[in-house]
């Protein structure tokens, strides 16, 4: 549900409980079950395993421990993250390595305003979330009473939807409609607030079979004429691309794409919510694109241009690009756009998505279709089976594997790197030892052959992690996009290990992130939950710091985070502070020791921390400033 289309239950929640229409209402009751008399806690918990939940990331206090009480008595597995965050970050996880909604919970006030990150997360990335808090008993909302926030209201901005239930009765159909809203359409987090005094009562549920919620329409589809047009313009086209984002995933359309892009022959470039979406290691892919990405989708979306010294040079194109740009399940965010009008200038713009109000809202389209992505796709493809495209776009390829030749990702050791404080206080004697960031990244690919999951937190390891191991498989690259929250990688990893125990699952963070949830090492242990970390660790907010150095002549504000005191030894000691909490951690300083550690790490079937400690001086490459264009990309070392 879009924020124009969004509405709130609290009104609902006080009308009279008749919803829907009457011949709804009738088919609803007809598959309802009604069960014995409980409690509101017992109800909620039923309501969830009915929801075929397996596992809820709960944190308790006042306001929720009658459902932590009543979890006690499910199969459903409750895992005691160490700090409510941690937690929502965790369910998130869960949600993007699964496609099923996460489930969070936790007491009111203090616990749940620890939610709100996790909850914005989902929210920008479109991530299936459903947030369960206790509330203050009925009688106390509105007085200040202790632990009282306004959760719902805390969080409207950043729902797909929210209930606070004021009623008994409606536990069941809220709790199934709120699992409804999270998956269907486009994905998003739902909030449940539930009053103390009505986790306490009793009263005999009536379990709905069905949802209907007027005027929700999660699925809408494209009309055969609209993509009769699509058709069209590929065959006028010379130069098309493929811009497709996390809808591809959401919507479960890789397999419609993959037939789409082998039937077209049209180049790819996904968004970093869309790696994996369509295989990196195709041909046809030309990697994630925008501030970070490869300068190769930077140029085939936007055309090649001289690099220009200053801002307010004119631009100088070397060699178009697209004409056609089919915009699939993405938003036109800022971070892949840059300038936003300069963005694509000379091509024509399909844009496909599920949500009506991403249509025109930061880029427009010449051709706007509203619809379900994998419908859209699938139907494309049933017409260029019966009619197949003439088109084979061989200059296009052609220039596309130059671009690709002339700037790959990469990386050197340069003589800034060289020069820096790292060598002199680390490796001096023995610098051809240095181990860059990228490095790191790139021998994981090598050793997991390329099917782990990865997490990551925020910063420049997030965007080496993203340039440095290519994804195969949707669901692949489970990262904090829309939102950037440092602190997401490990707990995200742990929720994504509990779906997938069989899978390897690798936070690559960076020592800020890290820090940020460091407690969840414990539920880690205690919960037997396998998920590794490499950090990437450069004793800065390394992301920060680029910028500094880019814009504000490397002046520091606040951006190292080792010990000024004593810059020789790495601080914190990471090494120490795995040890109490019984985690296993190695710190690794030179390349020589680097393989032998990843595998160790890769071996053990507990949780493990790899502290690789690198050089600051690196920036992410490419780079185009924020709001600025391709004509001011830097892409070379
Ligand atoms: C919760 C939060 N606070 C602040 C920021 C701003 N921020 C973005 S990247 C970054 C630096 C991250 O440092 P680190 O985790 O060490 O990663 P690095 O860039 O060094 O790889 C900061 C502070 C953020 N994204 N999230
Ligand atoms: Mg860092």
């Amino acid at each position: 549900m879009n924020k124009t289309t969004a509405t709130t239950d609290k009104k609902a929640a006080f009308a009279p409980k008749a919803f829907g229409t009457a011949a709804q209402r009738k088919l609803a009751t007809k598959r309802a079950e009604v069960g014995p008399a409980m409690s509101g806690s017992e109800i909620l918990v039923a309501c969830l395993e009915r929801e075929g939940v397996d596992t809820i990331f709960a944190y308790p206090g006042g306001a929720s421990m009658e459902i932590h009480q009543a979890l006690t008595r499910s199969k459903i597995r409750t895992i005691l993250p160490r700090h409510e965050q941690g937690g929502a970050f965790a369910a998130g996880g869960y949600a993007r390595a699964t496609g099923r909604a996460g489930v969070c919970m936790a007491t009111s006030g203090p616990g749940a305003t620890n939610l709100v990150s996790g909850i914005a997360d989902a929210y920008m990335d479109s991530i299936p979330l459903v947030s369960i808090t206790g509330q203050v008993p009925q009688a106390m909302i509105g007085k200040g009473a202790f632990q009282e926030t306004d959760f719902f209201g805390m969080t409207l901005p950043v729902v797909k939807h929210s209930y606070l239930i004021t009623d008994i009765n409606d536990i069941p159909r809220i709790v199934k409609e709120a699992f409804y809203l999270a998956q269907t359409g486009r994905p998003g987090p739902v909030v449940i607030d539930l009053p103390k005094n009505i986790q306490q009562a009793k009263a005999q549920p009536v379990f709905p079979g069905e949802v209907n919620i007027r005027g929700y329409n999660p699925c809408p589809k494209a009309n055969d004429l609209e993509l009769n047009e699509i058709v069209g313009l590929i065959e006028k086209s010379e130069r098309p691309v493929l811009y497709v984002g996390g809808g591809i995933i959401s919507g479960n359309a890789s397999e419609e794409l993959r037939e789409f892009v082998e039937a077209t022959g049209i180049p790819v470039t996904s968004t970093i919510m869309g790696c994996g979406a369509f295989p990196e290691t195709h041909p046809l892919s030309l990697r994630w694109l925008g501030m970070h990405g490869s300068a190769a989708a930077n140029w085939a979306v936007n055309g090649e241009y001289e690099h220009r010294k200053t801002f307010n040079d004119p631009m100088k194109m070397i060699a178009p690009g697209a004409d056609l740009l089919l915009a699939f399940g993405v938003r036109f965010d800022d971070r892949v756009t840059g300038k936003v009008d300069e963005f694509c200038k000379r091509g024509t713009i399909v844009h496909i998505d599920i949500d009506p109000s991403e249509i025109n809202k930061n880029k427009p389209a010449n051709l706007p279709i509203v619809s379900d992505v994998k419908y859209a796709i699938g139907r494309l493809n049933a017409m260029l089976r019966q009619r197949s495209l003439e088109k084979k776009f061989t200059k296009w390829h052609e220039q596309i594997d130059a671009w690709k030749k002339k700037a790959p990702f990469g990386y050197r050791v340069t003589d800034e790197v060289m020069k820096s404080q790292h060598m002199r206080d680390h490796l001096q004697g023995k610098e051809s030892e240095v181990i860059l960031p990228q490095m790191a990244v790139e021998m994981l690919y090598e050793l997991t052959k390329g099917d782990a999951i990865l997490t990551t937190g925020v910063g420049q390891h997030q965007m080496w992690a993203a340039q440095y191991y290519k994804y195969k498989f949707p669901r692949q690259l489970l990262t904090s996009a829309g939102l950037g929250a440092m602190g997401f990688g490990y707990p995200a990893a742990l929720g994504a290990k509990v779906a997938f125990p069989d899978k390897q699952v690798v936070d690559i963070d960076g020592d800020g992130s890290f820090l940020m949830n460091i407690q969840e090492l414990a539920t880690a242990h205690i919960e037997k939950i396998a998920a590794k970390v490499i950090i990437l660790n450069n004793q800065h907010l390394g992301m920060v710091m680029q910028w500094e150095d880019k814009f504000f002549g490397g002046n520091r504000g606040n951006t190292y985070l080792g010990d000024p005191d004593n810059r020789k030894e790495i601080y914190p000691n990471y090494v120490a502070v795995c040890q109490s909490f019984n985690v296993k951690c190695e710190r690794v300083m030179f390349k020589k020791d680097l393989r032998a550690a990843i595998q160790r790490m890769l071996d053990a079937n507990e949780p493990y921390v790899l502290d690789v400690i690198v050089p600051y001086t690196e920036h992410v490459l490419p780079f185009i400033p924020a709001n600025k264009t391709v004509a001011d990309m830097i892409w070379k070392a």
